[in-house]
């Protein structure tokens, strides 16, 4: 009887003892757990201290400019080989006819960069006329660099000056790369990242800016029939006041993008006018 009250005691006391340490690790589990949850949260909230501050949103709202007379402005992907989107109505009419009358006066024989030294030289590849408008020069420049900086991610800093072209019947860019192939300039500046180029004019027939590398079906764009005999060799956008194209020459892997080729090709009707801001790697000092 004893041995048979002994044998049916101990396995019940058995089963309490391996729940009591079940019990016990599952309570030091949890709280292992929550501590490293807790270490966590306070390493974020210590690594990204700007996260949830608001203030930069607060500022920008205020400083958001007067919607003035500019359109609707919508973003299009153009192309991904180049990287190319085109900025619908970024700028407004009055901006257009005020960064061309700034610029009038002081037109010269546009130049393009020598590949041997660096230095700018007169070119039949381009034949259009242009000048350069001091950075930050006035309110309104300053505004426009500004709106640059903020579509295209690149700070005001990495942008040199903008530079304003003028095209008449005939005249033309012939296809290059923004991105630079001499020394002299990457080291004096920094490489060029990306282009942002404005159209401050309609034009009537031809001067559309054609990348005659880019892939895909080009004859696919829904202007394909407006296009000039240049402009169909190749990817092609139509200049119109106030839209913005930017184009990436070089890559995400930070190597020159051979498919960011462009051109201006010639004007037959009308006249063109355009503005241009390079980006670069490094802060440009003037
Ligand atoms: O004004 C243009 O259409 C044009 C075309 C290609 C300008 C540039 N390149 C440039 O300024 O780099
Ligand atoms: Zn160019």
């Amino acid at each position: 009887m004893a041995a048979k009250g002994k044998s049916s005691r101990l396995p019940p006391r058995k089963t309490t003892l391996s729940w009591a340490t079940v019990f016990t690790a599952l309570i030091m589990v949890a709280f292992f757990v929550l501590i490293i949850l807790a270490l966590g949260i306070l390493s974020t909230s210590r690594e990204s201290p700007r996260a949830h501050d608001l203030s930069t949103i607060a500022r920008s709202a205020m400083e958001r400019e007067d919607d003035g007379d500019k359109g609707d402005r919508w973003v299009e992907v153009v192309s991904w080989e180049p990287r190319a989107f085109i900025y619908h109505n970024f700028l407004s009419k009055d901006e257009c006819e005020y960064l061309i009358s700034l610029a009038k006066p002081s037109m010269k024989n546009s130049t393009v960069v020598d590949n041997e030294t660096g230095k700018s030289k007169d070119s039949r590849v381009r034949t259009s006329t242009g000048t350069f408008l001091t950075r930050g020069g006035d309110q309104v420049i300053t505004n426009i660099e500004k709106r640059i900086s903020h579509f295209t991610h690149i700070p005001v800093e990495n942008g040199e000056s903008l530079q304003v072209l003028h095209y008449e019947v005939g005249q033309k860019y012939e296809p290059h790369y923004d991105y630079f192939a001499d020394e002299f300039n990457i080291k004096n500046g920094g490489q060029r990242i990306a282009t942002l180029l404005m159209y401050l004019s309609d034009v009537e027939e031809g001067g559309e800016t054609v990348f005659p590398d880019a892939k895909g079906n080009v004859s696919a764009v829904p202007w394909w029939d407006e296009l000039s005999e240049c402009g169909k060799s190749g990817l092609s956008i139509k200049p119109k006041m106030g839209d913005a194209l930017l184009f990436w020459s070089m890559k995400p892997d930070a190597s020159p993008d051979p498919s960011s080729l462009h051109g201006g090709c010639p004007v037959i009707k009308g006249n063109k006018w355009s503005s241009t801001k390079w980006m670069r790697f490094h802060e440009y000092e003037l």
